[in-house]
């Protein structure tokens, strides 16, 4: 942990990957957590094109119950340990999987969401997309002004990630002297692979999880303990 201060204290471009661990401590189940399910289905069989085609109703069900959720969670400690390194930073880049917008809501600035956002919905029809934190909607599926059916404003598998924050992303990783790894398993991609081109471009790579990822065994430093304790340490 001294090491990581110390680390952290000397970078001069620090970058941060966080998943789904980081809310956690705010009562947000993971995605791949023992309690990852939603009526016996996992993620990757609800969050796909094809399955919103084949049930936008059952999809909706699923994003309408995790917004409920969302709407009481609360940002956490390790939120806010994140917001307080992004003020204290020069160059700092919080680069998110997360779709729950609890960095934002802790005062993180400028993050790069690279899944989008569960608080956004996009019209199949006219395209057009926006914050809609109605909960629930009134009907679902919901529709737009002009009747078409909205979309959850997220990446999908199987979908392109939106590209100007990929690219952001992708920058941020390869300048990072220093890029932490957050509460993540890691076997997402692209997202994942964030890991490997900062350490390719010459960052120190620092993970902080519960549990050992495929990752860890190509890092530098594995700090093992619950984000919301390691952070607030980590830039006490
Ligand atoms: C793409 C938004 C190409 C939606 C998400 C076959 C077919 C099609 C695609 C693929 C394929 N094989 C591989 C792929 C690529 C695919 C992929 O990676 N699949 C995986 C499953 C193998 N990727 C894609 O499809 C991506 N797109 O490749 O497009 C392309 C290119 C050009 C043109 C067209 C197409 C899109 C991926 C985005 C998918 N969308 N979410 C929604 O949320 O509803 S991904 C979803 O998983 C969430 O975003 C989540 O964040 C993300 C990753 O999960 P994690 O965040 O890591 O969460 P997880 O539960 O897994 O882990 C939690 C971790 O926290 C654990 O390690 C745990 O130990 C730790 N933890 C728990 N508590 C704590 C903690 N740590 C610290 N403190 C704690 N307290
Ligand atoms: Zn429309």
């Amino acid at each position: 942990m001294n090491a990581v201060r110390e680390w952290l204290k000397r970078a001069s471009s620090v970058a941060i990957l966080t998943g789904a661990g980081v809310s956690a401590e705010s009562g947000v189940p993971t995605f791949r957590g023992n309690n990852g399910l939603w009526r016996q289905r996992r993620a990757e069989d609800l969050a796909t094109p094809d399955a919103f085609a084949r049930d936008p109703q059952l999809v909706w069900e699923w994003y309408n119950w995790r917004r409920a959720v969302l709407a009481e969670a609360k940002p956490n400690p390790g939120h806010y340990a994140l917001a307080e390194l992004e003020k204290r930073s020069s160059n700092f880049t919080l680069i998110t999987q997360n779709v729950d917008g609890l960095h934002e809501l802790a005062g993180s600035d400028n993050v790069l969401r690279l899944h989008g956002s569960i608080w956004r919905v996009r019209c199949l029809e006219c395209g057009q997309e926006r914050f809609d934190r109605r909960i629930p909607f009134p009907e679902i599926p919901p529709k737009c002004e002009c009747g078409g059916m909205l979309r959850p404003g997220v990446v999908w598998f199987g979908e392109a990630l939106p590209q100007d924050v990929w690219l952001a992303a992708e920058k941020a990783a390869r300048s990072a002297d220093l890029f932490l790894v957050v509460g993540t398993s890691a076997v997402v991609y692209p997202a994942a692979g964030l890991a490997q081109i900062a350490k390719s471009s010459g960052a120190r790579v620092v993970e902080i999880n519960i549990a050992e990822t495929q990752l860890s065994d190509q890092i530098d430093e594995f700090l093992q303990g619950p984000s919301g304790e390691l952070l607030p340490q980590l830039i006490a």
